[in-house]
């Protein structure tokens, strides 16, 4: 990794998208095919959370403008946080003020948070077809609440179709796209 950005001067976003991402999917595919079982897995999870850790300072510039409060979250009974803190980095490189709740959280605290912090998007993540209907608690309770703040999300899993069907303001298929929808989301608030 140290090579990658000192001797190679790789660009860091290049190591994420071309080196991180492909190795945790093949990993992931490995062991869909049973030739990788759960201590694999979970040891290319740590191996990649490791690695996006060296590159992270790297990827962050001072946010300098302040461009939106996002409150990010993979939702309840979800565990999976790799694609929602690449998110949070991304954003926050684009001068978004990220307050990452973390996984596994209740739509509750999550809605909770976002109107204390006065958020203007929240952001969920969700990696499994039985945690994504969990987005739709989410999106109740803003509306149920009579929150301003829009609502994004993305996953693996989810589709552009579904997360229409769920309500949400956006989705990203990706953390690039995420920068975009963030952006078209809040232009659209000022109109
Ligand atoms: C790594 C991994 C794990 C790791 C997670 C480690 C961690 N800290 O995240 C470990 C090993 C712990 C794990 C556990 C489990 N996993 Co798992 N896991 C994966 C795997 C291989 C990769 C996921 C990943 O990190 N991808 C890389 C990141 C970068 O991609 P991403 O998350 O999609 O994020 C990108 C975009 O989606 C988007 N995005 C993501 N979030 C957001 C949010 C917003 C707001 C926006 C705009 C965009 C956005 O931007 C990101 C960056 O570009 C996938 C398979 C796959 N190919 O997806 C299975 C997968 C998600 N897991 C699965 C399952 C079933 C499980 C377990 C239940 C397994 C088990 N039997 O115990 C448990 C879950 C426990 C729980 N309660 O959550 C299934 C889900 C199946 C389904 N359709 O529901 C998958 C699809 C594997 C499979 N094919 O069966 N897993």
């Amino acid at each position: 990794m140290n090579h990658a950005l000192h001797d190679d001067k790789m660009d860091p976003l290049d190591i994420v998208n071309h080196g991180l991402i492909p190795g945790i999917e093949m990993a992931g595919e490995l062991y869909d095919r049973k030739q990788y079982f759960l201590p694999q897995l979970l040891r290319a999870a740590e191996t990649m959370k490791e690695a996006f850790a060296i590159v992270k300072p790297y990827l962050s510039q001072e946010a300098g403008q302040n461009m939106g409060v996002i409150v990010l979250a993979t939702v309840e009974g979800d565990i999976h946080d790799i694609g929602k803190n690449i998110v949070a980095v991304m954003l926050e490189n684009y001068g978004y003020k990220v307050i990452d709740l973390g996984k596994d959280v209740k739509a509750a605290d999550i809605v909770d948070a976002a109107e204390k912090e006065q958020a203007d998007i929240i952001g969920l993540s969700a990696l499994m077809t039985t945690t994504m209907p969990k987005m739709k608690d989410v999106i109740l309770l803003v509306k149920e609440r009579g929150l301003k703040c829009r609502v994004m999300v993305g996953g693996a899993v989810l589709t552009e179709e579904y997360a229409q069907s769920l309500g949400a303001d956006g989705y990203s298929k990706d953390a690039r796209a995420a920068v975009k929808t963030a952006g078209k989301l809040l232009s659209q608030e000022e109109n």
